[in-house]
């Protein structure tokens, strides 16, 4: 008998050998040199090597497949705007090994699902399309046109498009997005889950509500200039590393650091540049001013403590705040101010887990400082009151005046190296009415307007069977979202699951009755088409778009680009009642582009604006003080403290990254940063807590969690005592994804709560 979905799902729960060692004080320099060069070494040919690496986030080159983090507008380091992190991503999707029939007749989908992610990830790069029957135990090959019609007769022999769920992960291009949504959209539903819903919508959500608009207001150069820049619920040195040159230059500037976190992460701390030789030689940049050690979730608790002292400072002195930016820029500041009357200074320093003498040089910093610019990723948007902890943030701001000047303003550091790119250009399950009206008037068809199936709401659709066909462009669905056993389910229900993807990952194995795989070109590769070789377009953290084009011959002659698969399926699924030439699309992508520019806002002239080397920005108002709100006003907004209280026993948990992994790609088993070596499973806890609970370092302990009554259980991690406040623990995802409920997300955005997941932990044996 087949294994169950929940099986396949599970991560290996094989222990290798853990080495704990001190965790770093400084990030980058030579270690990180030596990490990515063995990389690149091991998994790729020398030559593809050198020829990537000088051509990285050049212009003319191609973009970083790795984070979203923006390149330098002029000067650019001549050997590549790289970084260790980058060379890795690189070298994975530029392996030389590849995957193809022989491989899947030889494995089954059981044998290949009892392999570590690890090694799911370095079996290679798929190489042809591939499909697996109703009751299979094996993939066997298929050609690409009978694959376009298998989806095609799946997709219309649904009772309702909205059955139909379509999924899209960050690095597809803006061309291949654009595509995708048209198509859906034609196809008739809204059903765009995104990884963005697991990532930084509750920065999106909580921004238009409050600025107008969902993306960042600051430039690379905002951030050279400010005087003080906040760094919270990120880990730069890991997740992006070009980041820490761009703080760095705001210090030589005389620019201030504060880092709120639970943990003291290396890049935090110090710094230390690979492209500055003698830099390294003098052991690099003290980075953080000051580092304020949060509790996890103690985010709200920090800032309503600085905001309420600012207030008192406020009313001795009459010049802290930027009353007449407030005056004329703003709405709703008296009632913010009474609702902050009603909080007590110390119980939020309390709840925050801040001591007093950390808050108050903190403090000091915001006080004296009016350039201030706020940065955070997935430490704020990862609770259910992500969104609160999002608009906080931007009340502090909003009183400082620190917005839509220079040197100032919101940074949320987003993810994939498109993520942002695709939500513009319509990857998006509720679409603004005014977008849905140019797709009509364009095309000449009425987009759905319901609100489509996010990430969560789509697991639940389709472990309920309403949704019975998964289409994934990109991403490994199964291990990243939460809720793991539960989402094996859901997707098993499905009549047919597709994934267009450069690598074999888990959702390949936990499927549908039948499934599909469609091998594509990655970043890196030439995209030849009927008119010569492609290039393509992505938008990154700070709204700037610009091109990307590949330099390596593909991998197989047998790989599509995501455009000619979007275009295939269309065409095989709407065939004559489409009202669209499916097929010109992949011979040219300037059609896309022109079509992009008639109907996303900020796009006239793309395809001639895109030759610009360096791209262009797209519009935001908040940077220019235009808050596109309801009320016309950039909004002061009311946020609670969070209510959640930890039973006995319990501890709340975040499930990070470790620094050898892109999301569910694992490149490595080391966490060199945070000292940790050749293990995945283990858990970061507080030596007090391993204390009270008669723990030691490496012991073997199983995690559990209860939500709404469900128990959930993680089996065999690893302690190791940690510099993490008291009740606090951290874990690896995709392996503890099973612990994460479905149902604990943040309001309104509902992005899963992730980074706050109530657990307790027991010994093993
Ligand atoms: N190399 C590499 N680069 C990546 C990725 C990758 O996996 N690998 N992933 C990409 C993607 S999609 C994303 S979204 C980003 C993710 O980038 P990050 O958000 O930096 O990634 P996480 O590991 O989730 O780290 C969250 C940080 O928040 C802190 N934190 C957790 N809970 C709290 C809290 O309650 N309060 C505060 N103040 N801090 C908290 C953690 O200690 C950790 O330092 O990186 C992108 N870049
Ligand atoms: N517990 C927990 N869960 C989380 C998070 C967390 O912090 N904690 N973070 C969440 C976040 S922020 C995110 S963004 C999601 C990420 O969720 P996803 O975006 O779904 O996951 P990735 O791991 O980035 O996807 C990797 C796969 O994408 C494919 N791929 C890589 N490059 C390309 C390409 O160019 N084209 C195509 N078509 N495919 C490609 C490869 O097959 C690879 O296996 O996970 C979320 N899940
Ligand atoms: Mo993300």
């Amino acid at each position: 008998m087949s294994k169950s979905p929940e099986e396949k799902a599970k991560t290996s729960e094989k222990f290798l050998s853990l080495k704990i060692t001190t965790p770093s004080k400084n990030s980058v320099g030579f270690g990180a040199i030596k990490s990515s060069l063995s990389q690149a070494a091991k998994y790729m040919n020398p030559a593809d090597a050198l020829k990537l690496s000088l051509k990285i986030n050049q212009k003319g080159g191609f973009d970083c497949p790795g984070c979203a983090w923006p390149d330098p507008d002029d000067e650019r380091s001549p050997i590549g705007e790289y970084c260790e992190n980058g060379i890795k991503a690189i070298a994975e999707e530029a392996q030389n090994k590849t995957i193809n029939r022989e491989f899947f007749a030889k494995h089954s989908v059981d044998e290949l699902s009892a392999m570590s992610d690890f090694e799911i990830g370095k079996s290679g790069r798929l190489a042809e399309p591939m499909f697996l029957a109703d009751g299979a135990s094996h993939y066997q090959p298929i050609s690409w046109n009978d694959a376009f019609e298998k989806v095609g007769k799946h997709l219309n022999a649904l009772n309702n498009p909205d059955e139909a769920v379509f999924y899209t992960s960050g690095r597809t291009t803006n061309e291949a997005a654009f595509l995708y949504q048209l198509f859906v959209r034609e196809y008739g539903t809204s059903n765009l889950p995104d990884c963005s819903n697991m990532c930084h919508e509750a920065s999106g959500s909580a921004l238009s509500e409050t600025l107008g608009i969902g993306k960042g207001s600051v430039t690379l150069d905002d951030l050279y200039k400010a005087d003080l820049v906040m760094v919270v619920g990120q880990n730069p040195a890991t997740n992006h590393p070009r980041m820490l040159s761009a703080l760095e230059k705001c210090k030589k500037n005389g620019g201030k650091i504060i880092a709120v976190n639970p943990l003291p992460e290396a890049g935090l701390m110090k710094f230390v540049d690979p492209q500055s030789p003698i830099k390294m030689l003098m052991g690099g940049t003290k980075l953080s001013d000051v580092f304020v050690p949060v509790t996890i979730n103690g985010d709200v608790a920090f800032f309503k403590a600085i905001l309420l002292k600012l207030l008192q400072k406020e009313e001795a002195t009459n010049d802290v705040f930027d009353k007449t930016f407030i005056e004329e820029f703003t709405d709703g500041y008296d009632v913010f101010i009474s609702d902050l009357k009603t909080y007590n200074f110390d119980e939020c320093l309390q709840a925050s887990g801040v001591s007093k003498n950390v808050f108050d040089d903190a403090f000091d910093l915001i006080l004296n400082n009016d350039k201030i610019i706020i940065c955070w990723a997935m430490g704020l948007t990862q609770h259910q009151n992500a969104v609160d902890n999002i608009r906080e943030v931007v009340n502090l701001l909003l009183l400082k005046g620190s917005i839509g000047k220079e040197g100032a303003g919101t940074c949320p550091v987003r993810g994939h190296s498109n993520v942002q790119g695709d939500r513009t250009v319509g990857i998006w399950e509720s679409a603004p009415q005014a977008f849905l009206d140019k797709i009509e008037s364009k095309y000449g068809f009425k987009p759905s307007v319901k609100h489509g199936y996010s990430v969560i709401d789509a697991v639940k659709a389709m472990y309920e069977k309403k949704a019975k066909v998964f289409f994934g462009l990109g991403g490994n669905f199964i291990s990243a979202v939460p809720d793991t056993n539960y989402s094996a389910e859901a997707l098993a229900n499905c009549n047919l699951t597709v994934h267009v993807s450069t690598k074999l990952n888990r959702s390949h194995l936990v499927t549908g009755k039948e499934a599909l795989i469609f091998p594509c070109l990655g970043r890196t590769e030439k995209d030849y088409q009927k008119t010569g070789v492609q290039t393509q377009s992505v938008e990154n953290s700070m709204g700037i778009v610009s091109s990307t084009k590949g330099i390596l011959e593909p991998c197989s002659e047998d790989l599509l680009s995501e455009v000619a698969v979007v275009c295939g399926v269309a065409h095989a699924t709407l065939k004559e009642r489409s009202k669209i030439n499916w097929l010109q699309y992949q011979d040219d992508y300037n059609l896309v582009r022109d079509d992009i520019a008639e109907v996303v806002e900020g796009f006239n002239d793309f395809n001639t604006r895109l030759k610009n080397p360096s791209g262009f920005y797209l519009p935001n108002g908040a940077r220019e003080r235009k808050f596109n709100t309801k009320t016309g006003k950039a909004n002061f907004s009311i946020n609670k403290l969070p209510h959640w209280k930890l039973k006995d026993e319990e501890l709340i948990m975040m499930t990070i990254r470790s620094h050898d992994q892109f999301n569910t790609t694992i490149y490595g088993l080391d966490d060199r940063y945070r000292g940790v070596y050749n293990e995945r499973r283990v858990i970061f806890m507080n030596r007090e807590d391993m204390k009270v609970r008669g723990l030691i370092e490496k012991q073997v302990v199983n995690l559990k969690s209860v939500y709404s009554g469900i128990v959930r259980e993680a089996h065999s991690f690893k302690v190791v005592g940690y510099d993490i406040p008291k009740n606090c623990c951290a874990t690896y995802f995709p392996e503890t994804n099973v612990l994460v409920p479905l149902d604990s997300f943040a309001h309104t955005a509902k992005t899963p709560a992730s980074k706050s997941v109530a657990i307790t932990v027991e010994a093993a044996y």
